[in-house]
């Protein structure tokens, strides 16, 4: 493991390449979701297929020292029958040699949610079969690229996809229906599973773990009726994946509590083996905010998302578990973000005292409309955002937790799913609608600035322990 802490941001690549069927790339769900539904895509995003070099030197310049982003499975896989797409694994190779050209570590996420439409069509994560594939792509990524990866990670943000994908419906496919969304949370839990075993076996170097969608869970009181809701919202915000990953089991209050409502003769006892026997070796955290609970009160299960960047529109009521309640003394942004930095500081040590694995904070940032015509974006709500959530991850350091990196969202601005690019998130801006202008925002220069001081301040404290 390298010794220095690594400072950077990330990207996935639907939401930056852009080139979305230029050679001999595939479709995505994405691609054709938003297509079909006539819905802002991500066809040319931040055209980053084109403009890689330009926004990894500005990486390079901005004092960073690691990159987070994403391989394309669809642009790396061809067909069913995993036909390998060799002008994709050419990009991937210039992205790379471009990362170590700029000395920039690579920090890459196997996948970023863009499952190949042909998967998709097959039933994509209700079919098992999608698993055996993803392994066989996982596979296809270690052996080009294994060389010159150290750091790996299976899924990003399975909750996300899983939950928004098949419970919510405000994701591909659309659906609406708890039976299957406890299959394809299943499978995605036991593909990464057979990943891990996949890189384990292949004795290629470097690390490998899995990216949570992290929501720590904090109640409204201290009654017992709270920390029985604050259980429900844990098993299903945060301890399905984390728990499967990291201690190779999933909750078993979960199933037995889903069992009595659902089928879940699915759990066969040799995935579970599999599952148990290949855990991660550490765990990407991505941090926006956390998830405040009361007891579930009355009615039907209401889940509803805000993409519209109007606020006071989401709710969160599962029947019988949780409601999501708002904290009237925090701020939060028009999407109905909380911005609540504590959460990232207890949340860590939460996550350290359970699993004991090292974390890195694999995407923090805010969401926020910016005129970008201006010279420079004064984003000083940002840097604001990102001073008090390094700090709060000072502070779980300083309380031991084995923190290795920290990645801001996103490294430019790209393509945000459901809610267009209006949403912007980056320390770069791009303008889209203007030959797609890279200019650095006011937080570039302020986070290059804070790498410098806190890299002396981390190397200290190595020293002072040594
Ligand atoms: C995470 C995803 C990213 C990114 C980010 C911001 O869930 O890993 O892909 O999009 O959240 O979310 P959004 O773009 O929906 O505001």
């Amino acid at each position: 493991m390298d010794k220095n802490f690594l400072w950077g941001g990330a990207t996935a690549s639907y939401q930056c390449e852009g080139a979305w069927d230029i050679d001999d790339k595939q479709p995505s769900m994405w691609d054709c979701y938003l297509h079909e539904n006539n819905l802002e895509n991500g066809d040319v995003a931040s055209d980053y297929y084109h403009r890689y070099e330009e926004d990894i030197r500005m990486m390079a310049e901005g004092g960073q020292n690691t990159y987070r982003f994403s391989l394309s499975w669809p642009r790396i896989i061809k067909d069913k029958e995993g036909t390998v797409n060799l002008k994709g694994i050419d990009f991937y190779h210039r992205i790379l040699d471009t990362c170590k050209k700029y000395g920039i570590e690579p920090f890459v996420t196997i996948y970023h949610w863009d499952l190949p439409q042909y998967w998709e069509l097959e039933g994509g994560w209700l079919n098992k079969e999608t698993c055996y594939a993803f392994e066989q792509f996982a596979k296809v990524c270690f052996e080009h690229f294994g060389d010159k990866v150290s750091y790996w990670t299976t899924f990003n943000e399975p909750k996300w996809f899983i939950v928004n994908g098949y419970f919510i419906g405000n994701y591909p496919p659309g659906l609406q229906d708890v039976q299957k969304t406890m299959y394809g949370a299943y499978h995605v839990m036991y593909a990464s599973a057979l990943a891990v075993r996949a890189f384990r076996v292949g004795n290629y170097q470097g690390e490998i773990g899995i990216v949570h969608s992290y929501t720590p869970v904090n109640g409204v009181d201290n009654t017992i009726e709270t920390k029985i809701a604050m259980r429900y919202a844990d098993n299903y915000c945060n301890n399905w994946i984390l728990d499967t990953a990291a201690l190779g089991e999933f909750p078993i209050d979960l199933i037995a509590r889903l069992s009595e409502k659902y089928d879940v003769s699915f759990m066969k006892a040799e995935d579970l083996a599999v599952i148990k026997n290949y855990t991660v070796d550490f765990i990407g955290l991505n941090y926006y905010a956390r998830t405040l609970v009361k007891p579930y009160t009355e009615g039907e299960t209401q889940l509803v998302f805000n993409h519209s960047g109007k606020k006071g529109q989401s709710k969160v009521i599962i029947k019988d578990w949780f409601e999501q309640v708002k904290d009237p003394n925090s701020e939060y942004t028009a999407w109905d973000t909380e911005i609540y930095p504590k959460g990232l500081q207890d949340g860590l040590i939460e996550a350290w005292e359970r699993y004991e694995l090292p974390i890195f904070v694999t995407e923090n940032g805010v969401g926020v409309r910016e005129d970008v015509t201006v010279d420079c974006v004064q984003d000083d709500y940002r840097i604001e955002f990102m001073n008090d959530h390094i700090n709060a991850i000072m502070n779980a350091m300083d309380k031991g937790v084995d923190i290795r990196g920290y990645y801001a969202w996103a490294s430019f601005d790209l393509y945000s799913w459901k809610n267009g690019v209006e949403k912007r998130y980056g320390l770069v801006a791009v303008d889209f609608g203007n030959e797609q202008i890279r200019k650095p925002k006011a937080s570039y220069y302020w986070f290059k600035e804070m790498i410098e001081s806190n890299a002396k301040i981390i190397k200290r404290r190595k020293f002072e322990k040594e």
